[in-house]
C-alpha cells in the first residue's frame, strides 16, 4: 500500500479544456486543483539517541510527508490504518469551511478509524495561505503522526515579501527515548501523576549536535551567502512550548498560523505547540556554520519537564571560518516570560491582498473562561502521584471534559440524546482571583457544550488561572481563525481592559498562548457552522480535560448550512 507523495502526478487536471478554453484551463489551475494523497499510518523501526524503537508513522516517515497545495485547492486524503492502534488525523489551521466531518479530533467530530478501517477526509483550501500542519488527534499519536502543510499563494499571485531564494521546513518535535509513546497517558492516568517527560526535542526528527547518538545526522541547511531563506517553522512538540533562534542572525517573522502578519524582526522566537511561523533568514553572516536552537519555555512553577536542547546546522556553501564547533545562540532562561511578552506583542495582522483585516466590534456574545490545572482526591485505590498526594486534572471553567462515547458532531447531526450536554457555563461558575494565591481545587467532569446561532459574533475571553500552578496555554480553536483584540497579565477587566483593544491590527491567529497569570481576548463570526473543539495545544493538558466545544448552527442558506456526512465516516 506504499504510495510515493508527488504532487505534480497527482493534480488532475480536465487536459480535454486546454485546446479550447485556455481561460478555463487557467482558471483550474489556479482555483480548483484537487491532490490526492494515500497516508497509510503504521508503525516504524526508528532509532534515536542510541535506542531503537516502535513509532506510528504516515506511509513510514517521521517527520511525516509534507502537504503542498495553491491557495484555493483541495485535497483528498485516504487515510489506511494499518497500526495497532485507533487513529484521526486533524488539518492543524485549515477552516474545513462547513465541513467538519473532516476536522478529525476522535468523539468530537468522527469516532476513530480503527485498526485495518480506512477513512477520506476532505480538505477545502479557501483563506489559508503559508505554513499550516497536520497532526493525529487520538490519544499521545499526534507525537510522531505529524507533518507540514504548505500553501502557497494563487499561482500568479506573490508573497507580501521578496521571493526567498529557497525555503526550509522545520518541524519540531519531541522524542522519548524509550517509552512506547502511546502508553504515556495510560501510565500517567494509572498513577494521577505526570506524564513521562521527554528525553530530547527534535529538529526533522533529529535531536541534533549536542546528542553524540545524533551528531552526524543533525539536521544541517546549506546557504549561499547575500541569499534569503524563508523558514516554514512548526511546533509539534508534545508538552512544551519553545524559544527558537540561530545564532548571530536576525529572524524576520512574516506570517504566523498560515496568516500573515506585519514583518517584524527579532533574534529569537517564542513558538508554542500548534503554532506555525514563516520567517525570512537573510545569509548575511560571515560564512561559517552556525546552530539552529530550540528549549523551552516553561513557566509553571515546580512543574518537570524536559530542559534539553535541540539544535540544527545554518552552514554557508563555503566555510571561511575555522570554527572547532558552530556558534550556539543565546536563547532566553527556561521561565523568561518578559521575553515571551515581548516577542508575541510584535505581533499585528497585515492587510494584504484581498485578506481585509475585520476585527468584529459589535459583539452579541462574550464569553470568559477561566482555564486551570487542578488536583482531584483519589476515587479508587490506584495511587495518587500528583502534588499532594491527588490526581492531576485540568478544566475550562470548572468543567474537566470527557471524551463522549460516540463523537458530539453525529449526536448532534442526528439528534441523538445523552452524549453532551448544553449548559457549558458562559462565565466562570465561581467568581474568585484567578491568578491570586489560589489553593489547588477539584473540578467536575462532563461533556458540555456552548451553542451559538450562526453568524453570532463572539468575543471570547481566555483567563489563566494560578490554581496549582500558573502557565501559559496555547488555546487552539478548531474550524476558526480570531483576532486577538488584547491580552495581559492578572484578572481581566472587563472595565478597564477593553478600553486598550487593538481594534485596528490585532494579531489573526488559530492558537494563542494566554499569557502565564494573564488573560487573551479574542474575537470571531461563527459563520463556520459544525462542531468545533477549542483546547490547549499542550497535550498533559489536553490529556487531564483543558478542552471545551463550540456547536455553531447552520445559517439561513444552502451554503451557510454543513455538508452531509461521508458515507464512509468511521461508527465507534
Ligand atoms: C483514568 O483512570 C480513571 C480511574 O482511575 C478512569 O475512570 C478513567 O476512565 C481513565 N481515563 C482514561 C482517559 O483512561
Ligand atoms: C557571533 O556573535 C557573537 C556575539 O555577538 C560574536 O562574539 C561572534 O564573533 C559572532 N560569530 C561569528 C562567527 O560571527
Ligand atoms: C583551525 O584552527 C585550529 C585550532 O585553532 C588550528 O590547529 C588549525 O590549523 C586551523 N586550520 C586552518 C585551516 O586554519
Ligand atoms: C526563573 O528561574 C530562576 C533560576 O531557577 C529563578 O531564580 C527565578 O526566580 C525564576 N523566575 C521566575 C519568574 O520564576
Ligand atoms: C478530598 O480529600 C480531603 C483530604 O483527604 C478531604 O478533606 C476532602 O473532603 C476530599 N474532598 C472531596 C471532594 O472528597
Ligand atoms: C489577586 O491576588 C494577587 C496575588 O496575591 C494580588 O496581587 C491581587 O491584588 C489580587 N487581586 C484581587 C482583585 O484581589
Ligand atoms: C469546581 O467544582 C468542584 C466539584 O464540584 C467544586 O468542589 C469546586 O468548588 C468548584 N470550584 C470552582 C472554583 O468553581
Ligand atoms: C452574516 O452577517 C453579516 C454581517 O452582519 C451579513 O452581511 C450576512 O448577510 C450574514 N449572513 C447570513 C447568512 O445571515
Ligand atoms: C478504538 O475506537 C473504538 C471505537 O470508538 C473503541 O471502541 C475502542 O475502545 C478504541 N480503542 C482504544 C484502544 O481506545
Ligand atoms: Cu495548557
Amino acid at each position: 500500500m506504499e504510495f510515493k507523495l508527488n504532487i505534480s502526478n497527482t493534480v488532475i487536471n480536465t487536459l480535454l479544456t486546454v485546446v479550447f478554453f485556455f481561460v478555463l484551463l487557467t482558471f483550474q489551475i489556479a482555483e480548483a486543483n484537487i491532490h490526492h494523497h494515500t497516508f497509510t499510518i503504521k508503525s516504524k523501526a526508528y532509532t534515536r539517541l542510541c535506542n531503537t524503537k516502535k513509532i506510528l508513522t504516515v506511509n513510514g516517515e517521521f517527520p511525516g510527508p509534507t502537504l503542498k497545495a495553491y491557495r484555493g485547492d483541495k485535497l483528498v486524503v485516504n487515510v489506511i490504518n494499518n497500526a495497532n492502534y485507533n487513529i484521526t488525523l486533524h488539518w492543524h489551521g485549515a477552516r474545513q469551511v462547513r465541513n467538519p466531518w473532516s476536522d478529525g479530533p476522535e468523539y468530537v467530530t468522527q469516532c476513530p478509524i480503527r485498526p485495518g478501517e480506512s477513512y477520506v477526509y476532505r480538505i477545502d483550501l479557501a483563506v489559508e495561505e503559508g505554513t499550516i500542519w497536520w497532526h493525529a488527534h487520538s490519544q499521545w499519536a499526534r507525537a510522531t503522526v505529524h507533518g507540514a502543510f504548505i500553501i502557497y499563494p494563487k499561482l500568479g499571485s506573490s508573497y507580501p515579501f521578496p521571493k526567498p531564494y529557497r525555503e526550509i521546513p522545520l518541524i519540531l518535535g519531541e522524542w522519548w527515548k524509550k517509552k512506547n509513546i502511546m502508553d504515556i497517558p495510560t501510565n500517567a492516568n494509572k498513577t494521577g501523576g505526570e506524564p513521562a517527560i521527554s528525553d530530547a526535542f527534535t529538529i526533522n526528527g533529529q535531536p541534533g549536535f549536542l546528542y553524540s547518538c545524533s551528531k552526524p545526522d543533525t539536521f544541517t541547511m546549506t546557504v549561499v551567502h547575500g541569499r534569503q531563506y524563508l523558514l516554514r517553522i512548526i511546533n509539534a512538540v508534545m508538552d512544551e512550548e519553545l524559544f527558537f533562534a540561530i545564532a548571530n542572525h536576525t529572524l524576520t517573522v512574516v506570517a504566523k498560523d498560515g496568516l500573515y502578519l506585519k514583518h517584524f524582526e527579532s533574534d529569537y522566537l517564542m513558538i508554542t505547540p500548534g503554532q506555525s511561523m514563516d520567517v525570512l533568514l537573510h545569509a548575511n553572516q560571515l560564512s561559517g556554520r552556525y546552530f539552529v536552537a530550540a528549549r523551552a519555555y516553561s513557566s509553571a512553577f515546580g512543574a518537570g519537564f524536559d530542559k534539553t536542547t535541540t539544535t540544527a546546522i545554518l552552514q554557508y556553501e563555503v566555510v571561511s571560518l575555522n570554527q572547532s564547533q558552530p556558534v550556539l545562540p543565546n536563547l532566553p532562561p527556561y521561565n523568561r516570560t518578559e521575553a515571551t511578552t515581548r516577542f508575541t506583542n510584535q505581533i499585528r495582522s497585515y492587510r494584504f491582498g484581498d485578506r481585509p483585516v475585520n476585527v468584529p466590534v459589535k459583539i452579541d456574545t462574550r464569553l470568559l473562561y477561566a482555564i486551570s490545572v487542578n488536583l482531584m482526591n483519589c476515587t479508587d485505590d490506584k495511587p495518587c502521584n500528583g502534588p499532594f498526594g491527588k490526581r492531576f486534572s485540568s478544566s475550562v471553567n470548572n468543567i474537566s471534559f470527557v471524551n463522549p462515547s460516540i463523537d458530539i458532531l453525529r449526536a448532534y447531526y442526528r439528534r441523538i440524546g445523552g452524549v453532551f450536554q448544553e449548559d457549558f457555563p458562559r462565565n466562570p461558575p465561581t467568581e474568585f482571583n484567578y491568578t491570586g494565591e489560589n489553593l489547588p481545587f477539584p473540578t467536575r467532569f462532563g461533556t458540555k457544550v456552548v451553542v451559538l446561532d450562526f453568524n453570532t459574533s463572539v468575543e471570547l475571553v481566555l483567563q489563566g488561572t494560578n490554581v496549582l500552578a500558573s502557565d501559559n496555554h496555547p488555546i487552539h480553536l478548531h474550524g476558526y481563525s480570531f483576532y486577538v483584540v488584547g491580552s495581559g497579565f492578572g484578572n481581566f477587566d472587563s472595565r478597564k481592559d477593553p478600553l486598550r483593544y487593538n481594534l485596528v491590527d490585532p494579531p489573526e491567529e488559530t492558537t494563542v498562548g494566554v499569557p502565564r497569570n494573564g488573560w487573551a481576548a479574542v474575537r470571531f463570526i461563527a459563520n463556520n457552522p459544525g462542531v468545533w473543539l477549542l483546547h490547549c495545544h499542550i497535550e498533559r493538558h489536553a490529556t487531564w480535560g483543558m478542552n471545551t466545544v463550540f456547536i455553531v448552527k447552520d445559517g439561513p442558506t444552502t451554503s451557510s448550512r454543513m455538508v452531509k456526512p461521508p458515507p464512509d465516516l468511521p461508527s465507534c
